[in-house]
Parts: C-alpha cells; sequence; structure tokens
C-alpha cells in the first residue's frame, strides 16, 4: 500500500484542528463540553488524528438557546444581505478547498479527489443559496372578491437542526446550512461522531466570516452521541425542522419523533440504486459510469449503484469488462493521489458488508470478483451475479458490492428495478428514444432521481435531491427545495371598502 504523501500535522494547523477539540459551538466554543470524549481516528491506517470533547445537556441547552436568540436579528436581516454573507462563506471554502478536502479524506477515507469534490458541492451551494437569497418569490393570485388583493410570502422558520451521515460529512451540511442561512434560519449542525473533525474545521470557517459581521449564532454545533444529543435534538419544539440523513432505521424513529410534535423532517434515507442497461446502449460509457457509481466513496454514498440490470445481448461484454475493470482498481491510502479506492469508515462497516456476503452466498450468489476483507478496514470491490428475485437485494448494505442481474425485456427490468423498498436514485443506459421515455413515464423509475446514460450517484447540486418510499421523501439542496426551510403565509388585503364573504356567503343581521 502507497504511503502517505500529504503533511496531516500542516493540514490540522491549516484548518485549526488542536489535540483535544471543543465539540459545541455558538459562534463561541463551549470550553469543557460535559458528553464524553471521542477519537477521531483515519480508517486507513487506525492512527489518531484528534480527540473532540462532546456536548452534554447542558452545552446543548446553551447552544440552542443562543441559537434562538440570534434568530429573533438575523430573521430582520435582509435576505439578499444574508446572501453576501453566504458568499463571503462561499469564498472561504474556495480558499480551503484543497485542506478541507483532505481532511474528509484524512478522516473518513474518501479518496482526495472525492474530497475535494465534496468541498466543491459546499461552493456550488454557497452560490445557488447567494442568488436564492434575491428569488424567495412568493406567488400572487386574483382574489374572488372585489377589492381584494391575494398572495403569498414566505417567511423565516426558525432554527434547522441538520443531522448528517459520515459519508458526506460536509456537503450534506452545506446543501441544508446555505439554504436555510440565505432563508433567515439558523442552523444547529450535528455531525456524524465519525467525521467530528471535519465539522469542526467547517464551523471554524463560518466563525470567521460572522464574526466579521458581529455575528454569532447563526451557525451552531453539538457532537455527541445520538442518545443523548441526537434525542434532544430531535425532541425539541424549538427546532422546527429537522433534516436528517442516514439508514431507514434511524430515519423512521426520527419522523415519528419528529411528527409526534408537528414538526417537520426532511428525510434522506437509504438508497438501493440500480441501473437499467439496454443492448443498444454505449458499453465504454457504461463501464465509466458503472465503475464510478459502485466503486466510487468505497460504495458508500447513498447514490451508490447497487443493481446492474443487463439486457441479455449486452451482458456477457459489459460483465466481462466490468471485472477487467475491478481487477485495475488501486485500493490504498486514499491520501495518494493515484489512490481509486480507500478504506470503509470504520471496522463495522467491514463485518456489515462480510455478514452481507454471506447472504449472498447463501441466497445463490455467484461473486465474480472480490468478496474479501483485505486488511484493516480495507476490502474488495465486490461484483455478484444475481439472480433478480433474492431478498438480499432489497437491502441497501453500505459497501462496495455491485449485482449483476441480466434481464429479457424492459418492462420485466422496471418490475425488478422499482421492486425495493428504497427509492433514491436510478438510470437507464439506451440511445432509444421509446426506452428512454418509458423510463422516465409514470410506469418507469419510480425514484426520486432518473437519469439517462449517467450514473445513479454524483448528482449536481442545482437539482432537489432525495427520494421516495424508504428513502423518505425528503428533498434538499437545488430547484425549489428551500421553501422547506421557510413557512408558508397566505395574505388577504381588503381594499373594498365592502365585507364580501368567499363563496358567495350572506351573513347579515
Ligand atoms: C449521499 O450519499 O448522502 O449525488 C449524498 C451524489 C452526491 C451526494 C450524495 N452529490 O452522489
Amino acid at each position: 500500500m502507497a504511503h502517505v504523501s500529504y503533511s496531516v500535522s500542516e493540514l490540522l494547523e491549516n484548518l485549526h484542528i488542536e489535540p483535544v477539540n471543543s465539540g459545541a459551538c455558538y459562534g463561541d466554543w463551549i470550553p469543557n463540553p460535559s458528553g464524553g470524549e471521542i477519537e477521531s481516528l483515519n480508517p486507513a491506517t487506525g492512527e489518531l488524528i484528534a480527540r473532540v470533547l462532546c456536548a452534554g445537556p447542558a452545552d446543548y441547552e446553551c447552544v440552542v438557546s443562543r441559537a434562538r436568540e440570534a434568530f429573533l436579528d438575523w430573521r430582520m436581516i435582509p435576505a439578499p444581505r444574508r446572501g453576501e454573507i453566504v458568499r463571503e462563506i462561499g469564498n472561504e471554502l474556495r480558499a480551503h478547498k484543497a485542506d478541507l478536502g483532505a481532511l474528509v479524506t484524512l478522516e473518513m477515507g474518501k479518496i482526495l479527489a472525492e474530497g475535494r469534490g465534496e468541498v466543491q458541492e459546499m461552493i456550488d451551494i454557497a452560490d445557488f443559496a447567494v442568488g436564492l437569497s434575491r428569488q424567495l418569490y412568493g406567488l400572487t393570485m386574483h382574489s374572488e372578491r372585489p377589492g381584494h388583493r391575494m398572495f403569498e410570502q414566505w417567511h423565516p422558520l426558525g432554527i434547522a437542526g441538520v443531522i448528517s451521515a459520515f459519508n458526506f460529512p460536509v456537503a450534506v451540511w452545506s446543501w441544508n446550512a446555505m439554504i436555510a442561512a440565505v432563508c433567515g434560519d439558523c442552523v444547529l449542525w450535528k455531525p456524524s461522531p465519525e467525521t467530528p473533525l471535519t465539522a469542526i474545521a467547517v464551523q471554524k470557517i463560518c466563525n470567521r466570516v460572522m464574526e466579521a459581521h458581529g455575528l454569532k449564532g447563526i451557525f451552531n454545533l453539538v457532537i455527541g452521541a445520538n442518545d443523548p444529543i441526537g434525542e434532544m435534538l430531535i425532541q425539541d419544539w424549538r427546532v422546527p425542522l429537522i433534516s436528517f440523513t442516514g439508514s431507514t432505521e434511524v430515519g423512521r424513529h426520527v419522523a415519528e419523533v419528529v411528527a409526534g410534535r408537528l414538526g417537520r423532517s426532511i428525510l434522506e434515507l437509504g438508497g438501493n440504486n440500480g441501473i437499467i442497461v439496454m443492448n443498444d446502449a454505449d458499453p465504454g460509457l457504461v463501464l465509466r459510469a458503472v465503475l464510478f457509481g459502485a466503486v466510487g466513496t468505497a460504495g458508500q454514498r447513498c447514490t451508490t449503484t447497487r443493481r446492474l440490470f443487463l439486457e441479455s445481448g449486452i451482458a456477457p461484454c459489459v460483465t466481462e469488462a466490468l471485472v477487467n475493470a475491478y481487477r485495475q482498481v488501486r485500493i490504498g491510502d486514499p491520501m495518494e493521489e493515484t489512490t481509486l479506492m480507500g478504506p470503509l469508515v470504520n471496522r463495522r462497516a467491514v463485518d456489515r458488508m462480510l455478514d452481507g456476503l454471506q447472504r449472498v452466498r447463501e441466497q445463490g450468489g455467484e461473486v465474480l470478483y472480490g468478496g474479501e476483507h483485505m486488511m484493516g478496514c480495507f476490502v474488495r470491490p465486490t461484483l455478484v451475479r444475481a439472480r433478480p428475485e433474492m431478498p438480499v437485494l432489497k437491502e441497501e448494505i453500505f459497501a462496495p458490492i455491485l449485482y449483476v442481474i441480466e434481464f429479457g425485456d424492459l418492462d420485466e427490468a422496471i418490475h425488478w428495478h422499482n421492486g425495493v423498498p428504497q427509492g433514491l436514485s436510478s438510470a437507464m443506459f439506451t440511445t432509444n428514444l421509446i426506452a428512454t421515455e418509458t423510463f422516465l413515464s409514470h410506469r418507469g423509475s419510480d425514484c426520486g432521481i432518473a437519469n439517462i446514460n449517467i450514473g445513479t450517484s454524483g448528482a449536481e447540486i442545482g437539482g432537489a435531491f432525495g427520494g421516495e418510499k424508504d428513502t423518505g421523501g425528503g428533498r434538499e439542496s437545488g430547484s425549489d427545495a428551500w421553501k422547506a426551510y421557510m413557512r408558508r403565509q397566505t395574505n388577504t388585503v381588503n381594499w373594498s371598502g365592502q365585507m364580501p364573504l368567499a363563496q358567495g356567503i350572506e351573513f347579515q343581521l
């Protein structure tokens, strides 16, 4: 395995990461939070990177009450002005792209190109949010009554709670935080305890920008365990919106608790993404898209390609090309520029992959390549020839396992493609217009994202991101996803000097 060429101490210094860091911040860091200590480990080497003191219940309380106070002022700043401040955050992220990207790599194991790509995603959404800050449009309606004006306004909502996952430790926060900030909300972030340092580095960047404007409490951080900190957050009526990214199992619990207090949730849960390849597809494109989709981020994206449906005519050549490509994947230290696949995030992830593979074999899956643990958190990307009825195909195993399934006709492929609980991302490779339109029609893909001649992962920020069924139904990022971060108010103004009632009702003494 290749050696590390990036100086870790320099990187940590550039991003102001200390050997021991506070995990609770409302602009000022709480010096000694009481929630116990966690260690951030490099999954490629097992080495300690730095320690973090977690937020305890009193620290949580302190941060949320400061955020609540900050909201009262932040909501009164004009949205375009809030956008200017978000632009400065985007510029700071540009300046720190290489370092922050490398810290993502160091802490969770995705390769450098993908770590930097993740920071680029933050920069892109910051730019999007700046433009959006001048476009928080409401509609006007024609009233049925004379001399009446109807319209709607979008007001800031309050504190947006963001619970993010290890696999996109900073980008998914930014989809929420940059949009929420221009909408006039404050943000309370609980990152994954697997990736506390990237969150601290981002919080420090935000603190510097906000401090220059005399602001605190707009971006806030509480690092801590699901119990008690996550639970306190989802139960807190002062946090009207919870945006949660993670497993379907935990997401279901979040949804129930937040709904129980009539709060709003945005859920971005498991995916089980499929690509359907028609005989007329360009095999070269298929190969590149599938390789990135299935092996990229070591199979740990919610958009990772997990099921590949090949029409029988093209199946042998694509399968053979994939086995060849998998053989050539350079596995190693993700801090090395030439590495294509780094480690899984931790040993539990390795165990879950190996358990899953046991079920695959028991159910008759034929491993065409890989299937084994190498060392530490490193595994081989795995290709499996599978039958569509195998129950394991309905699971999201968060690891680089790709099932190859052969099919005879398109209706059959769509049937099996949609026959899983999850509904995040999907794709078809074809040059046929009818197949394309069928896949994108009401009887085609049932997912939140459906692409043609593009893989399932690597979405741009400009579209709304999220999916259906067990994926949770939430939408984040671009398009009009911002509406979830604001409250809509319908206004009717009567300037007629009369009091006509709607629906023609007469009600007089
Ligand atoms: C995730 O895996 O949680 O579309 C998000 C993609 C990325 C985001 C993935 N832009 O693959």
